[in-house]
């Protein structure tokens, strides 16, 4: 169960598969299970039975376009989510967004509860139904339920603002097995239970009641055979070329892809660029930055300044430093398909991921599982979840715009040889641990 099904409307009656890590997590789980998917299916105030598609059994939650304004952008997108990563943005907290997630988290719990076999197995993912593993096992104490979430798990010190912390706390450990991206977030979360609730605990085992609830970081990845195929192919190896020769043919192109969030650092990793260029390290037509950020969250107030932010930077960038007919940074604020995604990533000798805070960042991911070439350069910021594992990439703290510069350069200037040996070990990671393997262990912790 998640807060949308896998799917997006092709047609009036005709569905597609929607793009994204979780749902090539978990399609084929569920199609090997024949069980089944409970979301939203994206059309506010519209009634939809269950249907199948791709193997799946889809069962459609309604949400008004008013519970789409107060418990999707209202309390998940701006309450919980700027909460959960670090305060980055100020958190709304309002007592109406409260109730209709209150209100949505018991529909999607109904709905579970109605569809699911005797004993069944319910997995619930992230921030947006905290309430339902334990809405859930009040109405059906006989199911196993697991619930993962997606995004940092903040300090029990920031956590406390929450007006409803108790609440959401309390929601979680309705599950048998709650999971987080880093055993960082596992241990707040430990620690919360300790000092809010007074709970007991043992190693990863808090003691509730008469139950036992498992505590565990399951650090989520992308599908390492399909990326690397998928850059096999001849069309993207020339079109990676194409890519190169649009931007000028520069020495250097330098990459970042995020959907358009204010927890991704692009406005710092666009200051760290335009100060070298600036100061000149580096020059215009020697290196290029290519900036792609995915439309997100657009009717929330905290997005579309921060759209309007990094419209200025680029701006600024391109009309301060560039030339007649050479811009610095190519920014593009659009979604591109896998393909194009592949070949941009095959195209880049430095791949700039520099969040303030992020639950793991896929983008990271899906570029080493790219670079079978074992070129390209990962510049990381240690706030990502995915920095707990890809040790070998180029570390960065964001904040720190001198260090980000430094880091960059020497990302840019790192011998072949210090490359490949980066790059072999963090593939060797990707390749191990890929989202397959995330989904099974998630699964088999909980069923034992
Ligand atoms: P997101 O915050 O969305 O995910 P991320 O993990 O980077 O962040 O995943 C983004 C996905 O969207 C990637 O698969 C990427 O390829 C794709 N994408 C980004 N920009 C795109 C573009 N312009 N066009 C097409 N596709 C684009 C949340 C958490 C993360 C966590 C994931 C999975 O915030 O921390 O890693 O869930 O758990």
């Amino acid at each position: 169960m998640a807060n949308r099904l896998p799917v997006d409307r092709a047609g009036e009656d005709t569905w597609r598969r929607s793009p994204g890590g979780l749902v090539t997590a978990i399609a084929p789980v569920l199609q090997r299970r024949e069980g089944a998917w409970i979301g939203w299916h994206g059309a506010p105030d519209e009634q939809l039975g269950p249907f199948d598609h791709d193997g799946m059994h889809l069962i459609p939650v309604p949400l008004s376009e008013s519970e789409v304004e107060l418990y999707y952008e209202g309390f998940s997108n701006a309450t919980l989510w700027p909460l959960y990563h670090d305060v980055v943005a100020p958190p709304v907290y309002s007592r109406t967004t409260w109730e209709a997630y209150r209100t949505v988290n018991e529909r999607f719990a109904r709905a579970a509860a109605e569809e699911a076999a005797e004993n069944a197995v319910v997995w619930v993912q992230d921030y947006q139904l905290q309430l339902v593993p334990a809405m859930l096992r009040k109405l059906r104490p006989d199911l196993r339920i697991g619930f993962f979430l997606h995004i940092p798990f903040p300090p029990v010190e920031l956590f406390s603002q929450l007006p409803w912390r108790k609440e959401i706390v309390e929601g979680l450990l309705g599950a048998d097995l709650v999971g987080f991206q880093r055993p960082g977030g596992a241990s707040n979360f430990i620690r919360l239970c300790r000092i809010l609730l007074g709970l007991q605990h043992q190693k990863n085992e808090i003691q509730v009641d008469d139950r036992v609830v498992r505590v565990a970081a399951f650090p989520i990845s992308v599908d390492f055979g399909e990326f690397d195929s998928l850059v096999r192919e001849p069309h993207i190896i020339e079109r990676a070329k194409e890519i190169r020769a649009e931007l000028g043919d520069p020495e250097c192109v330098l990459l970042g892809v995020d959907r358009l969030d204010y927890t991704k650092g692009i406005g710092q990793r666009l200051k760290a660029f335009e100060e070298l260029l600036c100061e000149g390290s580096i020059k215009a037509g020697e290196a290029a930055f290519v900036q792609i950020a995915t439309p997100s969250r657009e009717r929330v107030e905290e997005y579309v300044r921060l759209r309007d932010s990094i419209d200025r930077q680029v701006g600024r960038i391109n009309g301060e430093q560039g030339e007649l007919g050479l811009q610095p940074v190519q920014y593009m604020h659009q979604s591109y398909g896998r393909d194009e995604l592949a070949s941009l990533y095959l195209a880049a000798d430095v791949m700039v991921v520099t969040p303030l805070r992020d639950g793991m960042n896929l983008v990271a991911k899906e570029y080493i599982a790219c670079r079978n070439d074992l070129r390209g350069a990962l510049v990381l910021s240690e706030f990502a979840g995915a920095a707990d594992e890809l040790r070998q990439a180029f570390m960065v703290n964001p904040y720190d715009i001198d260090g980000l510069k430094r880091m960059m350069l020497t990302a840019m200037r790192a011998t072949p040889h210090d490359l490949s040996r980066r790059m072999r070990s963090l593939r060797r990671r990707v390749a191990t641990y890929d989202v397959d393997r995330w989904a099974k262990e998630f699964l088999a912790a909980l069923e034992s």
